[in-house]
């Protein structure tokens, strides 16, 4: 990158696009209806990536696993002109708890160049690992829990007890949950929103250390991208569910005993990342409706300079609502 031509930042582009699926998405909040809450902030986010000046490929879209209205792997969105891009998208990561009124529902989507993104097919699950940036050398999918938990706490100059551990609430993560606790670290248990999980990591602020355990892996390489941004890692490792499962993705020559690194995830460091909260959490606050208007919190990342800006916006639906179809 030349030093005196700044070049356009897309992460402002997209953080445009997850404003308002999250503005379309709050409305569902608590109103026991994920398909139409994902339905909403699927068409939101489609409108506005469509008036984007790129060519993007979806690569990550939204998964068959939650059986969520796509946008389908494979759509072109875009004004269709270069840059050419790989897309991918979870228009709410975590629709269980936005339409249940619970919390740590974002709306996330991630733009690298084109065939720089991990494509999981249709490997649904991953194993990660995720840590912020003074870990990022240190942690092995490979190593024992114990290993990773004790060169984490070395390069953060902690002890492992003063470690917190995200984990996805899940009966799978039984054994792994037993494993930090005879460590001693300590564990916060997330219902969902494992995007989220990875990315708080990497942001002390949020008093999180290390991700581990099974969750999607579309997730995974959303976070992938977010982390090259901040600067942290996440390693995974694509998981079958069943025997015949992982036949299956054999015969697809898919390998289930590759650790993928960062760089595997998404190969490139010019990568740009949005998220907007749609229920308030640990990481963004939810939207909030008013008389005539709402307010959104928003992480806006890109990997070349790792600028990592926080936007509070403030939106006027009553003129929006003349010209778009979010409000
Ligand atoms: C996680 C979590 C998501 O899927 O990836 C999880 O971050 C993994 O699958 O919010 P299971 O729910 O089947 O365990 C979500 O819960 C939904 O996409
Ligand atoms: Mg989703
Ligand atoms: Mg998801």
């Amino acid at each position: 990158m030349s030093a005196s031509t700044p070049t356009r930042n897309l992460a402002l582009d997209l953080v445009r696009v997850t404003e308002a699926a999250a503005l379309a998405a709050g409305r569902y909040m608590g109103r026991g209806d994920k398909i139409a809450a994902d339905r909403a902030a699927v068409e939101a986010m489609r409108w506005v990536l469509n008036s984007i000046e790129m060519d993007a490929v979806v690569v990550i879209g939204e998964g068959e696993k939650d059986e969520a209205p796509m946008l389908y792997n494979g759509e072109r969105l875009g004004l269709g002109v270069p840059p050419e891009l790989d897309l991918a998208v979870d228009p709410i990561d975590g629709t269980r708890p936005l339409a249940m009124g619970l919390w740590n529902s974002i709306c996330t989507v991630a733009l690298a160049p084109r065939g720089s993104m991990f494509n999981p097919g249709p490997a649904l699950y991953m194993e990660k690992i995720a840590v912020g940036a003074e870990a990022r050398d240190v942690i092995d999918l490979n190593a024992p829990v114990r290993d990773n938990l004790e060169k984490i706490a070395r390069a953060k100059d902690e002890r492992v007890e003063d470690l917190t551990v995200v984990i996805l609430d899940r009966p799978r993560h039984e054994a792994l949950i037993r494993e930090v606790r005879a460590c001693g670290a300590r564990i916060r248990l997330i219902p969902d929103g494992d995007v989220a999980g990875a990315l708080m990591t990497a942001l002390p602020e949020t008093g999180m250390d290390v991700l581990m355990g099974i969750g999607g892996s579309p997730e995974g390489v959303i976070a992938a991208c977010a982390m090259r941004c901040l600067g942290g890692n996440l390693q995974g490792r694509l998981v079958a569910r069943t025997p015949e499962e992982e036949i299956r993705l054999r015969e697809q020559g898919y390998d289930l005993q590759r650790v993928l690194t960062l760089d595997d995830l998404v190969s490139s460091n010019d990568v740009f990342f949005a998220a907007t909260g749609i229920t308030s959490g640990d990481l963004l606050r939810g939207v909030d409706y008013f008389g005539n208007g709402a307010t959104t919190d928003s992480l806006v990342m890109r990997g070349l300079t790792g600028t990592v800006r926080r936007i509070q916006a403030t939106h006027r639906l009553d003129k929006l609502g003349r010209i778009s179809p979010i409000a």
